[in-house]
């Protein structure tokens, strides 16, 4: 038997009383968290006394909540991942956002990401479960402070227990290609609040909807035209979408917690996806042939990127270091010598955008701040080559 999982409201009232006496004004995170669900959903998070291992901790419930997804409140590493739990959290994942702040999702009936593995803010960590010491499906989320439960904050604002808020947690995810054959990558942006692929075109704005708001983008030039063209891929089904003139084609590859990439591996014009697995820190590639072959570079909690870095019209690989702000670059040349170069370039927290800005045939490098919605664009001969300038122009929406 479930038990009522919506406390009455006359409860909620004395949990609030008990709460706001409980602790004094709790200074707000460094992190600015917004709700762990898609962005405009609405949900009702409560608390009771004996909440554990805090009343700070909040349980989220709406109607057919089941299965729904469940967001990244903020950027952040995966540090805990147990996708087989059966006890006490279940099924849950622990995300830390830097500066001793973390936050946990309890009680998941899938868990999407893996241990090691860079989230964005908005995107997948699991879906909303039954598991573990659970009375009912809903999301059991904290936020904490070294490890200790705190009072949550939402988009500025200390949360109001027993109320029922819209999720702001709608970010731009940023990324730079040729989408207009003009052979000179335009910046765009993934805005998640609406699944719409925002180009800004050199005549002007171009809007593409596409997907989900939960959908990783991933954008290549699928039919081989020399136009990008979009495309998504969906964690909780293992399964990218392409975008193509003739329709959508769907491709089931790699694990859930795998984060995609897109290139022409063989250079023959047209691109096929890959993806990055966070475990292993292994590229798997596709090739039109439908199989698969392997490439490690990188560490755990690196971003995976591809660009065209020795202009040979192969895609080479690369990942980004976030902490760090830089980039490592993956060419193998025609005496199948594999060189690594190393390049540092934005501020820690910036995400890898690269596009051939300069259409000299050689994709360069670039970081988009979220902060301030700037994109930084590195023009350099090569990316390996030491920059001749870099241009900064403002597109998306800043996070705050
Ligand atoms: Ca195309
Ligand atoms: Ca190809
Ligand atoms: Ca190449
Ligand atoms: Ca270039
Ligand atoms: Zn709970």
């Amino acid at each position: 038997m479930r038990l009522p999982r919506l406390v009455p409201a006359t409860a909620l009232l004395a949990v609030g009383a008990v709460l706001a006496t409980a602790s004094a004004a709790a200074a707000a995170p460094l992190t600015a968290y917004e709700m762990p669900f898609p962005c405009g959903q609405t949900w009702t998070g409560t608390s009771r006394p004996s909440h554990s291992p805090s009343p700070w901790s909040i349980d989220w419930n709406r109607t057919d909540d089941v299965g729904a997804p469940v967001v990244a409140a903020a950027a952040g590493v995966v540090t805990t991942a147990v996708p087989n739990g059966t006890r006490g959290y279940g099924r849950y994942v622990v995300v830390d956002h830097g500066n001793g702040e973390s936050t946990l999702y309890g009680h998941l009936q899938t868990v999407n990401v893996g241990i090691g593995q860079t989230v964005d803010q908005g995107s997948l960590v699991g879906l909303v479960g039954d598991t573990g010491n659970s009375t009912g499906p809903h999301l059991h989320f904290e936020e904490r402070l070294n490890g200790k439960t705190v009072e949550p904050w939402f988009h500025g604002a200390a949360f109001a227990f027993g109320s029922t808020p819209q999720s702001q947690n709608c970010p731009d995810v940023p990324m730079a290609g040729n989408f207009v054959g003009d052979g000179i990558a335009e910046v765009a942006v993934f805005d998640r609040a609406t699944a719409t692929f925002q180009i800004s075109g050199p005549a002007g704005p171009i809007s593409v909807v596409f997907g989900l708001p939960t959908d990783t983008p991933v954008v290549g030039d699928w039919d081989g035209d020399g136009v990008l063209n979009v495309g998504v891929r969906r964690a909780s089904e293992r399964k990218f979408y392409l975008g193509t003139p003739s329709g959508i084609v769907p491709i089931v590859m790699g694990n859930r917690s795998d984060i995609p990439v897109a290139g022409d591996w063989d250079g023959n014009g047209t691109w096929e996806p890959g993806v990055r697995k966070s475990s292993s820190n292994v590229f798997r590639l596709r090739k039109p042939d439908g199989k698969s072959f392997p490439v490690r570079l990188g560490k755990a909690g690196d971003i995976p990127i591809s660009g065209d870095w020795n202009g040979d019209g192969t895609t080479d690989l690369g990942v980004y270091d976030i902490t760090r702000a830089r980039f490592s670059l993956r060419v193998k040349d025609a005496a199948g010598l594999v060189w690594i170069t190393r390049v540092t370039y934005g501020s820690p927290g910036d995400l890898p955008v690269t596009g051939d800005w300069d259409g000299n045939g050689r994709t360069d490098l670039g970081v988009w701040q979220p902060a301030t919605a700037q994109f930084f664009q590195r023009i350099a001969p090569s990316p390996a080559a030491p920059a001749t300038k870099t241009v900064s122009r403002t597109y998306g929406t800043p996070r705050r």
